[in-house]
């Protein structure tokens, strides 16, 4: 991406190809305005480098081959109708365009925007229009990087921008959006500061060693260093959930055939995605979908039964479920309440040990036992194999109990210590990366002030804590850094 310069004016379809209301391509640079002089012919008769900021306006998209004259003496006149038409003019589409000029606009460059009606060959024709009179088609994420390298946002609010069109829940959708209005970048701003202002003191000390800037003696210079660090600490804890918020849990339903794995990933979607039925062996497959637990996003699996179903399938779906128990994040290891255990389900029990997960008694409308809260006979016997995980008695069939296993799930992925939105919370691994290094660094400058060590030697790994938490919000990143985030990027964002 970097072989191409900010001079260049980009364009792109900025909406999902295909059928819809519209389609909108989007233009920025220097010559945005001038390419949209060549193609837009308004009702008003101005042109667009004529227009106010802000502003919207109805008009054709024209396709100029040429004028033909009434009249013609020239050759175009000997022309046959067909050729005579395609040197016409050509409507490409009615649209509504937009101007944003400098340096209020997303990139802080003039903007275009082209509101062509929503179809594949209208706006691939404007937009081959706009390459024509001089823009270049824009790489994956060009206007959010022109955003960000011409200072409008800093990396990590760049970063957001994708984590709110990926977001999979409402509460990711809260945590993206308090991120790019800035939570996160003002907290690494505020410790940058904080940094940089006891990097400042402490060169100064090493410059002048005569005089009385002794700030490593200071007490406060120690207090200081504290506050950031647990600051630090703070963001680094705050991952283990955020992460949850942006890339999901992996729940993964398993037990042998029959106990109702199906029947529950449906209840929990809310609609019949997966086939029921009481003949064990029905589900072959794997199937994968997404729920929202108070906002936490789940991506919750529906497995195959691992157990005695005899027939050429059996070893590949299996394998199949196997393979996901591995992946898991939580394991919902269903039994069967009306069923004593058996081999079947020792042999799942075996395979999840050690997991985290939830142990999930289902049909204990089926049960003799009917007191609440206490094992049924089927489990009785092996309560002892689940020792600490929690273990809850459902009906799918009856729908007993299912908001406290809603809630017991969410409790085991989401302590409710963060609010999503609510202050900065670390949901990126490239910011929990760099923040580990700068806690290091940090710590070791705290060890060097205790130990009363040379003021040389703290400013060595001061400065390498500026420099990695300065990489999180995009300071000194290299080209290297920023094409890998921005190739994520969708084109015309
Ligand atoms: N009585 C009762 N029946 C249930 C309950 N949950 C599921 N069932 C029934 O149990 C049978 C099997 O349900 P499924 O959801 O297909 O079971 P499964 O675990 O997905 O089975 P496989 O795909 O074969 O592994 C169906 O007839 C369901 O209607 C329950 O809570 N109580
Ligand atoms: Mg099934």
């Amino acid at each position: 991406m970097n072989k191409f310069s900010l001079d260049d004016t980009i364009a792109a379809v900025s909406t999902p190809l295909g059928e819809g209301g519209i389609g909108i391509v989007r233009v920025s640079g220097a010559r945005a305005l001038e390419i949209a002089d060549k193609i837009f012919v308004s009702k008003d008769g101005k042109k667009p480098s004529d227009y106010e900021t802000y502003t919207i306006h109805y008009g054709h998209i024209i396709h100029r081959r040429g004028v033909v004259v009434e009249n013609d003496v020239s050759p175009r006149r000997c022309m046959t109708r067909d050729a005579r038409r395609a040197t016409r003019d050509e409507i490409i589409d009615e649209v509504l365009l937009t101007v944003m000029r400098a340096p209020k606009s997303y990139t802080k460059e003039d903007i275009v925007e082209i509101n062509c009606h929503g179809g594949i060959h209208t706006v691939k024709k404007a937009l081959d229009l706009v390459v024509k009179h001089g823009a270049r088609v824009a790489q994956p994420g060009e206007f959010t990087k022109r955003a960000f390298l011409n200072g409008r946002i800093d990396l990590t609010q760049a970063e957001a921008v994708l984590d709110v069109i990926r977001a999979k829940t409402e509460g990711s959708l809260k945590a993206a959006v308090g991120q790019l209005e800035g939570c996160l970048s003002k907290d690494v701003t505020c410790m940058l500061d904080a940094l940089v202002g006891i990097a400042s003191h402490i060169e100064a000390s090493i410059d002048f060693p005569d005089e009385e800037l002794d700030i490593i003696k200071e007490e406060s210079l120690e207090g200081k260093i504290a506050g950031i660090l647990d600051k630090m600490k703070g963001l680094i804890d705050s991952f283990s959930e955020g992460v949850v918020l942006r890339e999901g849990v992996l729940a993964v339903i398993c037990g042998k055939p029959n106990v109702g794995k199906s029947s529950l990933m449906n209840l929990l979607l809310r609609r019949d995605r997966v086939i029921v039925a009481p003949i064990p062996g029905t589900t072959r497959d794997a199937v994968e979908e997404m729920i929202s637990l108070n906002g936490v996003p789940i991506r919750l699996v529906d497995t195959a039964g691992i157990g005695e179903v005899n027939d050429v399938l059996y070893k590949e779906s299996s394998g199949r479920s196997k393979r996901y128990i591995e992946k898991a994040d939580i394991v919902l290891l269903m039994l069967d309440a009306s069923t004593e255990i058996d081999e079947e389900d020792l042999e799942i029990i075996r395979l999840v040990e050690g997991r985290k997960k939830l142990v999930i008694v289902n049909k204990i409308d089926l049960s003799t036992n009917t007191t609440p809260g206490v094992a049924r006979p089927g489990v009785v016997g092996a309560a002892h194999l689940f020792k600490g995980d929690a273990v809850v008695e459902i009906s799918v069939e009856k729908k007993i109990n299912i908001d406290l296993l809603e809630r017991s799930i969410l409790d085991m992925v989401w302590s409710g210590k963060y609010i999503q939105g609510e202050g900065a919370i670390l949901t990126n691994a490239r910011h929990k990366e760099l923040l580990d290094k700068a806690l290091d660094n940090m710590l070791s400058v705290s060890k060097a002030v205790k130990d009363a060590m040379h003021p040389e030697l703290i400013a060595v790994d001061l400065k390498e804590a500026v420099f990695n938490l300065g990489l999180i919000v995009g300071q000194s990143a290299s080209d290297d850094i920023l094409d890998r985030i921005f190739e994520n990027f969708c084109i015309g964002k």
